[in-house]
C-alpha cells in the first residue's frame, strides 16, 4: 500500500497539512504521513474527508451554459467559444477594463500566475484582484510597510515552542488549523506562557494562560495601551532600537496618549489584565505576537497590525531568534496567491506593478513591451461593487463571493446585473448558479501544482489519481480562452512548464522562487522563500536585503533534506541581520486608535462579529457537500450571551433575527457564556437567511482595502418560527 500511495497536501488550509493519497476502488483515501515536519500525520475532519469531494456524483462534470434561464450541458468547445465572445464583446464595446477577472487564494502558484498574465497579457484589463484581499491583506499591507516585505510567518511554527510567551490575536486556531494547536501545547510545556486576545472565549482562548476579551473593532487601542505600559514601565530595548529601527519618536507620542484607563474603557479590558500581559510579554528572553483574522478584518486592520508590530519592534521582539510578529495567513495557498500577479496592484515574484523595472523584468520573461501593461486595478469589493457598471463581463476562478463578501446581498445584485458572467469551479457553488458559462474543473489530487503555505514554504501538490471524464484544468481553461482570443503561445497547460517561467519572472523579486525546483520539492519537503538560483546573474531591480545569503538562512529544525551542493537551501528565518528596507532597518508606525466605521446606536446596540467553525470551510462550497462534516455543523446559528438572551425572552434554539443596515438574517440563537454580553458572532459558512454576510459593512481599510467583516453594528430580534 506504502509504496503506490502519492505524498501530498491537504486542498484546504494555508497550513497545508502532508498526507498520501492511495488508490481504493473508485478513489483515493488519505492515509498518514507522518514525514511532513508540520503536522507529522495529524490531520482534521476536512483534511481526513477531503476525497469525498473527489467522487463524481458531488461535483460538475460537464460545461454548463445558459439557455433560456436555465443552465444546460455543453461541450468544451462551445462553453469556452461562448466566454470568448463574452469577453471580447465587452472589450470592444467598452474598453479593455470592461473585462474583470477573480481569483483565489485556494489556486495553485501556477493557476495564479496563469491568471495575472492572462488578465494583464491577453484581456489588457486592469481589472483583476482576488479573495485573499478579504483575508491577510491588512497584516500584509503592515508587514510590508514595517519590515520592506510581507511573508505570513518569517519563522517556521516549529520555532513557536521554543519562545517565552506567544500573544494570539484573534485567532481560533484551535478550529481553523486544528493540528497547529500542538505548537501552543508544547509552548506551554516547555514553560512559555500563551495569552489569546478572542471577545469569544474560543477553544483556542480555554488554552491560555491568560484570555483577554476586547469589544470587536478595538485591538488597536489594546495595542497601543500595552505599548503605553511597555515605555511607562521602562520596558523598552534601546540598543534594539537604535540599531535596528526608524521612526520611534513618533510612535512612542502617539503610543503616550492612550493612557491604560482610557485603553480599558474603550476595550472592557481591566487595566491589571493589560499590566499582566505587558510583564508576561518583556519578561522572558523572547516572544512573538502571531495575528489572524480578528484585528485584521477591520476597517482599520493596517493600523492595528502595525501597533502589535510597534510593540514587537520597542521591546526588541522582531527579526531575533526565536521573536517575532506574524500573521496566520488562511488559505491552502494564501501566501503564494498573493506573490505572483492575481493581485491588483502586482506582478509576479511580489513585485510592484508600478516599478517601471518591475515591469520591464516580467514583460521580458512575457515577452511584451512593458507599456502594454496596465497599471494597478480597482481591489476586490470594490471590483464587485463595479460590475453590471463600469466592469461588464467577468471570468471568475475559485471563489464564491454570493456568500463570503461583504454587503453580499448587494454583491449579488450586481453579480447578476454583469453582461456576462464565467465561473470554473469543482462545484455548482451559489456564485456559478448565477453564470452565463460555467466551467468544470480538476481538483487538488487529480493535478499537480505547488502551493506556498502561511510558513512561506513552498510545498508541491502531486496528481494521485485521474479526473473524471468532462472536466479541465484551470491551466487548460486558460490555454483555451487565450487562444481564442489570440494569443497562442504563453499558456502552458503542464504546471511544471508555468513554473518554470514563474521561476524566472520571480528571479530577483522580494518572493525569489528562481532556485525552487519540482525536483527539489519533491525530495526537500518544501522550501521557503526567498530561494534563489545561485546560477542565475543577479537583477538590479531586485529589493534589498530580500535575497538573503545562504549563510543567513537557518534551517528549521525539521525532517528536512538538505539542499543539493551549489543551490540555496531557502530562507527559514528572515531579518534576522537585517530588515528588507534600504536600510535594514525596520519602520514604527505612529498609529492612533479610531472608532469602527460603525459603531452601536439606539437603532442597531448590538454589535456583530463573524469567522468560522471547524467542520465547515470558507463559503461552505466544497465542506457542504461532505456528509460529515454537514453532520458536524449543518447550518448557521447566532451566538449570544444569556444576558442578551433574557433580555430578547430569547431560549436556546430559537430563531433570531439579526438585522444590520445592509439586511437582514434569520438563524438559530445558540446560549453561552463565552461571548461579551454586548457582541453576537456568527460563522458565515452558509447562503440563504443564515447567511452572515447579508449583514456584514464593506467600509475598507484606507491602505489594505479590507472590509470591515469583523464588526458592525446590529439589532437582534425574536423572528417567527
Ligand atoms: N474550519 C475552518 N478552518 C479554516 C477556514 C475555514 O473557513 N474553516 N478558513 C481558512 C482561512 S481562509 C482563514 S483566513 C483562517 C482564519 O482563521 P482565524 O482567524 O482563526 O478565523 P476566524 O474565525 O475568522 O477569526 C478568529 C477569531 O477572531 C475573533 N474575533 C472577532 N472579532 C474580533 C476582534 O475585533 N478582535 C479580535 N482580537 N478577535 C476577533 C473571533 O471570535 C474568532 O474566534 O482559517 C483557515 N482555516
Ligand atoms: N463574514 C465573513 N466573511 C468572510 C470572512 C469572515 O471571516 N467573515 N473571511 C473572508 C476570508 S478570510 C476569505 S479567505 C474568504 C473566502 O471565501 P471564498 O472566496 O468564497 O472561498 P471558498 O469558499 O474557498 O471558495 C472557493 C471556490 O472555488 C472552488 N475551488 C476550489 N478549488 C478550486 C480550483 O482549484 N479551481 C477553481 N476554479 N475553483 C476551485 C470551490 O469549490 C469554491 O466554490 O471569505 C471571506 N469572507
Ligand atoms: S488543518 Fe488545514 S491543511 Fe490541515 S487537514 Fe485541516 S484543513 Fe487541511
Ligand atoms: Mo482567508
Amino acid at each position: 500500500m506504502e509504496t503506490v500511495s502519492t505524498p501530498t497536501h491537504c486542498p484546504y488550509c494555508a497550513l497545508q497539512c502532508g498526507m498520501r493519497l492511495s488508490p481504493v476502488p473508485g478513489g483515493v483515501e488519505v492515509i498518514e504521513r507522518a514525514d511532513f515536519p508540520v503536522n507529522r500525520g495529524a490531520l482534521c475532519g476536512k483534511g481526513r474527508t477531503a476525497p469525498a469531494l473527489l467522487s463524481s456524483g458531488v461535483r460538475l462534470t460537464s460545461p454548463l451554459v445558459r439557455s433560456g434561464g436555465t443552465l444546460v450541458p455543453a461541450g468544451w468547445d462551445e462553453a469556452l467559444d461562448r466566454i470568448a465572445t463574452g469577453l471580447s464583446t465587452a472589450r470592444s464595446a467598452y474598453g479593455a477594463d470592461a473585462c474583470g477577472v477573480f481569483g483565489g487564494g485556494g489556486l495553485t502558484n501556477e493557476k495564479a500566475y496563469a491568471l495575472g498574465k492572462f488578465a494583464r497579457v491577453v484581456l489588457g484589463t486592469s481589472q483583476i484582484d482576488y479573495n485573499g484581499r478579504f483575508c491577510m491583506s491588512s497584516a500584509a499591507a503592515a508587514g510590508t510597510r514595517a519590515f520592506g516585505l510581507d511573508r505570513g510567518l518569517p519563522f517556521p511554527l516549529a520555532d513557536i515552542p521554543r519562545t517565552g510567551c506567544l500573544i494570539l490575536v484573534g485567532s481560533n486556531l484551535a478550529e481553523t488549523m486544528p493540528p497547529a494547536l500542538r505548537y501552543l501545547t508544547e509552548l506551554r510545556e516547555n514553560g512559555g506562557t500563551l495569552i489569546v486576545v478572542d471577545p469569544r472565549r474560543t477553544r483556542t482562548a480555554e488554552q491560555a494562560d491568560l484570555h483577554l476579551a476586547p469589544r470587536p473593532g478595538t485591538d488597536l487601542a489594546l495595542a497601543l495601551g500595552l505599548l503605553h505600559l511597555v515605555v511607562a514601565e521602562g520596558r523598552t530595548d534601546e540598543t534594539y532600537i537604535r540599531d535596528r529601527t526608524a521612526g520611534w519618536t513618533r510612535a512612542r507620542a502617539a503610543a503616550m496618549a492612550h493612557w491604560p484607563e482610557h485603553v480599558e474603557r474603550i476595550t472592557g479590558v481591566p487595566v491589571p489584565q493589560l499590566r499582566k500581559t505587558v510583564r508576561m510579554f518583556c519578561e522572558p528572553e523572547a516572544a512573538m505576537v502571531l495575528t489572524a483574522r480578528g484585528p485584521e478584518q477591520q476597517s482599520k486592520g493596517t493600523d492595528t497590525v502595525g501597533a502589535w508590530i510597534n510593540l514587537c519592534l520597542a521591546t526588541g521582539r522582531a527579526g531575533r531568534p526565536l521573536s517575532g510578529y506574524g500573521c496566520l495567513t488562511g488559505q491552502g495557498n494564501g501566501q503564494g496567491g498573493r506573490e505572483h500577479g492575481q493581485k491588483a496592484d502586482q506582478l509576479p515574484g511580489y513585485r510592484k506593478l508600478t516599478d517601471p523595472a518591475a515591469r520591464r523584468h516580467v514583460a521580458a520573461v512575457w515577452g511584451v513591451d512593458p507599456d502594454t501593461l496596465p497599471g494597478p486595478g480597482r481591489s476586490a469589493y470594490e471590483l464587485l461593487d463595479a460590475l453590471g457598471t463600469d466592469v461588464r463581463a467577468l471570468l471568475l476562478m475559485g471563489s464564491n463571493p454570493v456568500v463570503s463578501a461583504p454587503r453580499a446581498a448587494h454583491v449579488e445584485g450586481r453579480l447578476r446585473s454583469l453582461d456576462f458572467l464565467a465561473v470554473a469551479d469543482v462545484v455548482l457553488s451559489e456564485t456559478a448558479a448565477l453564470a452565463d458559462v460555467v466551467l468544470p474543473v480538476t481538483q487538488w489530487a487529480e493535478e499537480t501544482g505547488t502551493t506556498t503555505s502561511l510558513e512561506g514554504r513552498v510545498l508541491l501538490r502531486r496528481r494521485a489519481l485521474d479526473p473524471p471524464a468532462g472536466v479541465r484544468s484551470d491551466l487548460e481553461v486558460l490555454h483555451g480562452l487565450a487562444a481564442r482570443l489570440g494569443v497562442e503561445k504563453g499558456f502552458p497547460t503542464d504546471p511544471e512548464e508555468v513554473f518554470g517561467e514563474l521561476r524566472r519572472a520571480s528571479a530577483g523579486g522580494p518572493a525569489d522562487y528562481s532556485g525552487i525546483t519540482y525536483d527539489r520539492l519533491a525530495r526537500e519537503n518544501g522550501l521557503f522563500w526567498p530561494c534563489p538560483d545561485p546560477t542565475a546573474a543577479p537583477d538590479p531591480t531586485a529589493a534589498p536585503g530580500t535575497t538573503a545569503p545562504a549563510s543567513t538562512a537557518h534551517t528549521a529544525p525539521t525532517a528536512d533534506v538538505p539542499a543539493p551542493a551549489g543551490a540555496h537551501p531557502g530562507t527559514p528565518r528572515l531579518f534576522l541581520d537585517r530588515f528588507a528596507t534600504e536600510d535594514g532597518r525596520a519602520r514604527f508606525v505612529p498609529v492612533s486608535h479610531r472608532p469602527a466605521a460603525e459603531e452601536p446606536d439606539a437603532e442597531y446596540p448590538v454589535l456583530l462579529t463573524t469567522g468560522r467553525v471547524v467542520a465547515q470551510y470558507q463559503s461552505g462550497a466544497q465542506t457542504r457537500r461532505v456528509a460529515e462534516l454537514n453532520a458536524a455543523a449543518p447550518g448557521p446559528y447566532v451566538e449570544l450571551h444569556p444576558r442578551l438572551a433574557a433580555r430578547l425572552g430569547a431560549a436556546d434554539g430559537d430563531p433570531l433575527a439579526v438585522v444590520s443596515r445592509r439586511g437582514r438574517a434569520v438563524a438559530p440563537a445558540r446560549i453561552t457564556t463565552a461571548i461579551r454580553p454586548d457582541t453576537v458572532f456568527m460563522p458565515f459558512h452558509w447562503p440563504g437567511e443564515g447567511r452572515a454576510n447579508t449583514l456584514t459593512n464593506p467600509a475598507l481599510d484606507p491602505v489594505s482595502r479590507m472590509p470591515e467583516f469583523k464588526v458592525c453594528a446590529v439589532r437582534v430580534e425574536r423572528a417567527e418560527p
